[in-house]
């Protein structure tokens, strides 16, 4: 069963429900509602596994709030039927159900929700911990979920000791430029905006992954100097005092592996390196040895000495165990053979070991258990993220008053083309455009109400901002969503105006900039609401992969 907007979340034979976005806790809520007034739940489960369900049940019988959360009341908000809601209650109970949350539902306001929600409703069924029943996330979209993780720590660098408190959570970046010296809240502690005075960036781009991006480019105006290291000329390169071209992986010698891959790769440098590329540790390096503590830095070892190293640290731990895969050869012979295969268990079961004995194998959480209920972040005190999963209407959903504003819920999901904003400008991304822009797809009866057609350029538009994307209808899509992934690179009509329309197609100019809640104030850019209209205009040239004018070559 997929309970999804997007049809083609899941292939063939899969039931489809298509709930109005954002309203995923509430049909859990309803769910468990189902499994508590019927005698469903697994008590037993609850007890043994569990803290504070008893406070949750009370919550979501309607004790606390004198709102019980049955299936109309979900209904109502879902726009499902109360029937479906209880049959489907039922059929979980009645059969082995794994419980799954798309990662998607946390990049939303109070995106602590859903996960949560998902974990107790499986508690609830009382199968966490039995093949093919319970808790699982990530499925689809990573390639990790449900395969079993090799037994040894992976070839890594020690990642050091920053000596510098301070601290933001990633989707503060543009609170942290603007709001110097003031206070914020984060999983249950206080932190102070410092002043930044010098942003140095490498290995991610903020005019990707950061919402309302007017409201970003403003916060990178603050600091007196930006530096960049990225091997293409992004938007964020674009917006960079210093840029220090790196190579890309193709160009570089590296090792790779995943935690439950068994494979670990020698991955070859393929070409020579483009014209004045650096790797970045060189760079680093370089800086390192200017500012005093170069050998500190690279212990006197090179990008490839460095390889080697961590292979040879690698190879002790599995030549330590008994059951490995095979011998991992010395160095040379692994980099000429190009890959080595470790062991992983046959068979991954989560919660395996806690079920069979939660005194023997505690979960990582304060009390050892299943926190239907935390002390802890009852103890925050958070109006925006209560100490048991709880319904929070968003600002940013069809049931809400904004939506008469803005009736077209956007989703802005990972693309399918390439990953983030990388590779945009290659050949499979740009297969996909509409006339240079980013493809938005909507239900042909939404299309129709707005005289549109297939192929037409559209204006996206809210009151933080406005894109430019290409009309694909498509039935499986639910009336009044439409979706335009993240990664078209950033194109304003008039790179002069923050707040200038970008007419290519990122949905971050229209996205807010708020966290999820205190607790975790993660990114929150995967719902939208907008209206969308004609583009009648003369289409404006693409100019995102345009190099800029260099001032001065250093
Ligand atoms: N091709 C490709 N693969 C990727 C990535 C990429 O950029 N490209 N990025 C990787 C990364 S970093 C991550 S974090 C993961 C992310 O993995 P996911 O979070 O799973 O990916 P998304 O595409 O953002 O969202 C998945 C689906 O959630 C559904 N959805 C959105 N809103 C709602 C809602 O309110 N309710 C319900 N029920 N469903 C909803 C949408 O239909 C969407 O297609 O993907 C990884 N995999
Ligand atoms: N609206 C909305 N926004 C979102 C999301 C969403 O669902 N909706 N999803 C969020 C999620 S889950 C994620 S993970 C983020 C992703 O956001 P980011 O990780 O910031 O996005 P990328 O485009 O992958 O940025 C990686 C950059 O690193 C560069 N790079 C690659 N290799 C190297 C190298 O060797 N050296 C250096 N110096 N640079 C290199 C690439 O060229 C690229 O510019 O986006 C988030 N933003
Ligand atoms: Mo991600």
């Amino acid at each position: 069963m997929s309970i999804s907007p997007l049809r083609d979340d899941t292939h063939g034979e899969c039931e489809w429900l298509a709930p109005r976005p954002g309203s995923d806790v509430a049909i859990m809520l309803a769910l468990a509602y189902v499994l508590a007034t019927e005698g469903l739940a697994d008590r037993s489960f609850l007890d043994r596994y569990c803290t504070g369900y008893d406070k949750f049940e009370d919550y979501l019988l309607g004790r606390t709030d004198g709102i019980p959360k049955t299936p109309q009341w979900a209904a109502e908000l879902s726009g499902l039927t109360a029937h479906t809601l209880i049959e489907l209650a039922r059929r979980m109970a009645s059969s082995r159900t794994l419980v799954t949350v798309s990662w998607s539902l946390q990049r939303v306001r109070y995106g602590e929700q859903a996960p949560w929600t998902g974990i107790t409703l499986a508690a609830m069924l009382g199968q966490i911990g039995i093949p093919g029943g319970g808790f699982g996330h990530g499925y689809g979209s990573m390639n990790e979920p449900g395969t079993a993780p090799v037994p040894y720590p992976l070839p890594t660098l020690f990642q050091g000791n920053n000596d510098v408190d301070d601290f933001i959570p990633v989707a503060a970046i543009s609170d942290l430029l603007l709001r110097p010296g003031e206070k914020f809240d984060y999983d249950g502690k206080q932190f102070t905006f410092p002043d930044i005075r010098l942003v140095y960036w490498a290995g991610g781009n903020p005019f990707h992954h950061h919402q309302d991006l007017g409201r970003l480019r403003h916060a990178l105006g603050r600091p007196d100097t930006i530096v960049v290291h990225d091997p293409y000329w992004t938007p964020m390169a674009k917006h960079a005092d210093i840029v220090v071209p790196s190579t890309t992986t193709l160009e570089r010698n590296d090792l790779t592996c995943t935690r439950s891959d068994p494979l670990l790769v020698a991955m070859h440098a393929a070409v020579p390196r483009f014209e004045d590329a650096r790797d970045d540790y060189d760079t680093f390096s370089a800086l390192a040895y200017r500012l005093g503590f170069g050998d500190r830095f690279t212990e006197k070892r090179s990008a490839q000495e460095w390889l080697e190293y961590l292979y040879g640290q690698w190879r002790g731990f599995v030549l330590a165990d008994p059951a490995r895969a095979e011998d991992p050869p010395e160095f040379d012979e692994f980099w000429r053979r190009g890959h080595v295969r470790m062991r992983t268990e046959d068979d991954l079961t989560s919660f395996e070991e806690f079920r069979d004995d939660p005194q023997r194998d505690p979960l990582r959480t304060p009390s050892g258990r299943i926190e239907i209920f935390s002390a802890d972040i009852d103890g925050f005190g958070y109006e925006d993220c209560a100490g048991h999963p709880k319904w929070y209407a968003p600002e940013e959903w069809l049931g809400g008053a904004r939506a008469e504003q803005y009736p077209l819920h956007l989703i802005a999901n990972q693309p399918r083309t390439r990953l983030h904003g990388q590779l945009d400008h290659g050949a499979v991304s740009q297969a996909s455009k509409i006339r240079g822009r980013e493809p938005i797809r909507m239900h042909p009866e939404d299309a129709v109400a707005r005289t549109l057609s297939e192929g037409d350029v559209v204006r996206v538009f809210n009151d933080r901002g406005a894109c430019l994307a290409g009309v694909v209808l498509d039935d499986g899509v639910l009336r009044g969503v439409v979706q335009l992934s993240t990664g078209a690179w950033y194109d304003p009509l008039d790179p002069d105006d923050p707040e200038s329309m970008c007419v290519h197609g990122n949905p971050n100019v229209l996205t807010a900039d708020v966290g999820t809640s205190r607790l975790s104030n993660g990114c929150t850019g995967q719902h939208v609401l907008v209206e969308i209209e004609r583009f009648d205009g003369e289409l404006p040239p693409i100019r995102a992969y345009d190099p800029p004018t260099i001032r001065r070559r250093l």
